[in-house]
């Protein structure tokens, strides 16, 4: 059974969905969310997303199920938003192929404009990775995004190709540390040393930081005392439905 002959059907057979993992600032509200793909196929179950999203980049369905996951996170968020009267962060992943391919900004201004959400409460989530592409076409873009009022992150930072010369010409507006640091924070020293200095990189960039992958209350404890801004993961919550993101906020009231 072939994961791209599936993964073409996924669409229709409405398998593809949506989770939203709540993103905690330092005074431990709730700042945001960021929006993640799910694929449960009927023969296959569930198939995790860095698996089915490298398939659909190298398959040529990218397109598609990106404008999928843009159109369905701005449906749901809008309708929790609306159902809970409040407005938050929501974070989308772009992936390269995705953010290269022609007339991604003009489709997702219009996404926003049809979805009537606030441009500037929408983030778009980038990772490194992107930066080995043509930065002559990915600048004057990232460029436009901001001129847009929308949000950059940078994902999963610390771990690829940007240098501090790129960092500092690219105009992002949070850095996300990836989960890997997170991971040995506790125990090992040298880790420290690295987030401290990340997060330094940030504040000097006027960049805004958020630590991934935090599971504990001493990984926690520890980020806050470095002056991370924002933190995500398993400790706070896990990756939620559209029906679960409502009644954790309404839990967190
Ligand atoms: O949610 P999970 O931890 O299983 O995600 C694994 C990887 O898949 C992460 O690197 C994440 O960035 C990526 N991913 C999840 N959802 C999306 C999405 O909607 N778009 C893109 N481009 N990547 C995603
Ligand atoms: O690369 P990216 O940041 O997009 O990946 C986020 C992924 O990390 C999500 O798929 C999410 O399910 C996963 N994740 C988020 N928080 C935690 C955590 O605390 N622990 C673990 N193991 N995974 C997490
Ligand atoms: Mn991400
Ligand atoms: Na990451």
């Amino acid at each position: 059974i072939s994961i791209e002959l599936e993964l073409k059907k996924a669409l229709e057979k409405n398998e593809l969905f949506m989770v939203y993992q709540p993103q905690i600032d330092q005074d431990g509200r709730l700042y945001g969310v960021e929006s993640l793909a799910r694929w449960n196929n009927a023969t296959l179950g569930m198939v995790p997303p860095d698996q089915f999203i490298a398939v659909a980049e190298k398959s040529g369905q990218m397109g598609k199920i990106g404008r999928f996951i843009i159109t369905r996170t701005l449906q749901d968020i809008k309708e929790v938003q609306t159902v809970l009267g409040v407005v938050f962060q929501t974070s989308i992943n772009i992936s390269v192929r995705q953010f290269m391919e022609v007339g991604f900004l003009e489709h997702f201004l219009h996404a926003i404009q049809e979805s009537h959400m606030s441009k500037v409460s929408i983030t778009i989530e980038i990772t490194e990775n992107l930066l080995i592409e043509d930065i002559d076409y990915i600048l004057p873009l990232l460029h436009d995004i901001k001129k847009a009022d929308i949000q950059v992150s940078m994902d999963d930072f610390g771990t690829g190709y940007s240098s501090l010369s790129m960092l500092r010409k690219l105009p992002i507006d949070e850095l996300k540390i990836d989960k890997s640091f997170i991971d040995t924070i506790v125990e090992d020293e040298a880790t420290q040393k690295m987030v401290q200095n990340i997060i330094a990189i940030g504040k000097n960039f006027n960049m805004q930081v958020l630590a991934e992958g935090v599971e504990t209350k001493e990984q926690r404890a520890l980020l806050h005392s470095f002056g991370c801004d924002r933190f995500q993961g398993y400790y706070f919550a896990k990756p939620l439905l559209k029906e679960d993101l409502i009644a954790f906020f309404k839990a967190n009231e």
